[in-house]
This record gives structure tokens, sequence and C-alpha cells, in this order.
């Protein structure tokens, strides 16, 4: 299997700087070498060109005009990419999964498993942040005014989109998500039906040939995965996490993948980044024997 690592070192989508060094926080926690040693061939295209971040004391929200030219370019990138490989995005806030999404999906059928404490599914208007990391999904799915020609389309269904151990969702991103078709399986689901049941179901309903697998570090449990923007206590654990990433390794065609919102500067050693590299080795086919 070939893998192409593609960075995209931006804090856009947030108001906590930091994160747009996560590429560097990734690969300095052994992305490649892990990866190689279970047998991947593995690219590093290094990152995707992002404008200067924004100022420490700059405490404007999102950047939209900064997020749309970045996810343009993560998009043809991811596109490229994928025709010889499986791309991996490492951000960066998780705007830039809107272009990984868009570009996994050009020129094939994808569906988008999202795993994250949140929905993403905020639109401008129901945002109580301004923060466009919170209205990722909603954004690659087309909703909320994201899908004018300057943003271009994705070409994924909302049906084949599942959101999978969410806990914190704001009151009109809860309508967002209810009037879509996108399946939602909350952090209550996976603790009292484990999260081996869950992911299975929300493989079932992703009824696309192939699968973008976008995974936000604050899916898991701060104590785990201290380096985030956004923490939300009760995320899943480190065995869930693993065993997660495995049961999609065995039951999904994976196209491409994000491992987002790594900020080294919240983080405790870089173990953030560790954990991520490990889940990514998982889902790309580590096993324990
Ligand atoms: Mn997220």
């Amino acid at each position: 299997m070939n893998l192409s690592v593609l960075g995209v070192p931006t804090d856009y989508g947030v108001n906590r700087r930091g994160v747009d060094m996560g590429p560097s926080a990734v690969r300095y926690a052994g992305l490649v070498d892990e990866l190689e040693e279970i047998g991947v061939s593995v690219t590093d295209r290094g990152d995707v060109n992002a404008r200067p971040s924004c100022p420490i004391e700059c405490e404007e929200p999102s950047l939209f005009e900064e997020i749309r030219d970045v996810t343009g370019c993560v998009a043809d990138s991811v596109a490229e990419a994928a025709h010889d490989s499986v791309p991996l995005v490492v951000g960066g806030d998780h705007s830039v999964s809107i272009g990984s999404v868009k570009g996994s999906s050009r020129d094939a059928d994808t569906g988008v498993l999202w795993l994250d404490a949140h929905g993403d599914f905020n639109t401008p208007s129901t945002s109580p942040s301004g923060n466009v990391h919170g209205m990722a999904l909603a954004a690659a799915l087309g909703y909320g005014g994201f899908s004018d020609e300057d943003w271009a389309l994705s070409s994924v269904e909302p049906s084949d989109a599942a959101v999978v151990g969410a806990r914190s969702l704001d009151e009109g991103e809860r309508e967002n998500l209810r009037d879509s078709e996108v399946s939602v399986y909350t952090m209550s689901e996976i603790d009292s039906r484990g999260v081996a049941d869950v992911i299975e179901d929300a493989l079932a309903v992703i009824d696309a040939d192939g699968l973008h697998v976008s995974l936000d570090m604050d899916w898991l449990s701060p104590d785990e995965a201290p380096g985030v923007g956004t923490p939300v206590r009760g995320g899943v654990t480190y065995r869930e996490a693993h065993l997660a990433m495995e049961n999609i390794a065995e039951h999904a065609e994976v196209r491409s993948a994000d491992l987002v919102e790594v900020n080294p500067v919240l983080d405790n050693s870089n173990r953030t980044a560790e954990l991520g590299v490990e889940l990514v080795a998982s889902l790309f086919g580590k096993t324990v024997f």
C-alpha cells in the first residue's frame, strides 16, 4: 500500500494558536517510520502551502477567505495523491478537512466517517464562536452557504456521512444535524453498546465505494489526548480508539484520512501527536499479533 502524507499547517479555523504546528509534531512523533514498519510505503509530500498564521494577538475568529484558499489547495493535492496512493492529511485545525473531503470525493464515490467530540456541523448563522473548525463537516457537505462556486461542492451525499463519538453539540448545530441525513452516534451510544458495534453500524449506513476517515484528536478523552484546542471530558479511551481503528481497517475500504487538531503548545511532551501516530498505524493495518 502507498500512502501520501500532506501537512496542512493552518490555524485559520480556530481562535487558539499553535495547531498550525501539528504537522511538525506528528512528523516528529515518528509518523513515517511507524507506517513503514508495518509495510506501508510512505511518501511525505511536505506541506500544502499555507499563508502565515494569524498573529498571536489575533482575536478574530475564522478567516473564511484564507480557509477557502487553503482548502482549495488541499482538495487539489488530495485528489491528485489519491490517484496512486492513500492521502493522509495532517492538520492543522479541522477546517482543513473541508479540502480533504472534497479532494477525496472528486473522482470517486466516497463516504465520510467523522470521529470527533463535536459535530462540526455549525453554519455561520448557528455558530456561537464563528470558528470554521466547528463548521467543517457542514461545509464539506455544502451546508450553510458553503456551496457557492467559490467553495465548490464535494460529491459526498450527507446520507453517506456519520459522526461518531459526539458529546458536545451546540443548539443550532443539533438542529442542523437533525435536518440533515447525516447519521450521529453519540458517546452515550458508545458507552452503552460498545465502540465496535457503533463503528459497525456507522460503516453499514455509509453506502459508498471508499471511506474518508477524519480523526479529530479531541475524539479521545483529554487524559489521553491533552494537546487539543477544544477538549471535552468523557471521550473514547485509548483501547476504544485502537479497537475502532482496527475495525475500520478490517471492514472498510479506507480511501483517505485526516489526523487533525494536534496542538503541541497545549500538549504534554508530544503525547497527543504520538497517540495520533499510533492510531493512524492501526487504521492502516497495524495489529497486536
Ligand atoms: Mn473537529
